[in-house]
């Protein structure tokens, strides 16, 4: 069974002003069905075809003959994961055990927007910041390229893109202001509890 381009959980304009409706329509309509469909094509008539996406990301996490398989399958689960780690109308003040957790780890909210800005800023090149589970502990980290959380073993509970195809339609150069609108107005906190509790 092949891999399918999810749907937006939300209308393509949703986030709009913050990421406007022709940004998404391209990350998602073109960016992320380039990786789905390249994820089928290389792993078509091969022993990874039929497996999870998870089971074909940490099978060739480290295989340097399959590197183009493991960009591209990371890639496609990626995107996955930032589509629902935002939400309209999101960003604010999370609540219950995440809440207590941010303020545990990080001392207060603004310290960890901060502390996820900064990586998502000094993330050199193309990549993501992440918030992600660490035995046990909450850490901001960031990857290159299609660098995913689950072959590091950590699990990850909060994306941003900062691909410049993530941001440079609206922002240009400014991804600061991208990742500042992420995390004041985008963020799905409930999603994060979501993840810290799958
Ligand atoms: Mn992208």
């Amino acid at each position: 069974m092949a891999f399918e381009l999810p749907s937006l959980p939300y209308l393509p304009n949703a986030l709009e002003p913050y990421i406007s409706a022709r940004t998404l329509e391209f990350h998602h309509g073109k960016h992320h069905a380039t990786y789905v469909a390249n994820t089928n094509a290389l792993t078509k008539d091969t022993p990874l075809a039929g497996k999870s996406l998870e089971e074909v990301i940490k099978a060739t996490a480290n295989d340097t003959e399959k590197t183009g398989l493991f960009n591209n399958a990371a890639q496609v689960w990626n995107h996955t994961f930032f589509w629902n780690s935002m939400k309209p109308g999101g960003g604010g003040v999370p609540t219950g055990d995440i809440a207590s957790w941010i303020n545990g780890t990080f001392g207060s909210l603004d310290n960890f927007k901060e502390e996820f800005k900064k990586a998502a800023v000094t993330q050199f090149g193309s990549g993501w910041a992440w918030l992600v589970l660490e035995n046990g502990s909450l850490k901001v980290t960031k990857t290159a390229n299609a660098d995913t959380p689950m072959v590091h073993g950590q699990k990850a509970l909060l994306t941003c893109d900062v691909w410049e195809h993530a941001y440079y339609l609206d922002y240009q150069n400014r991804r600061p202001d991208f990742v500042q609108a992420f995390l004041d107005h985008l963020v799905d906190w409930d999603a994060v509890t979501r993840a810290l509790s799958n």
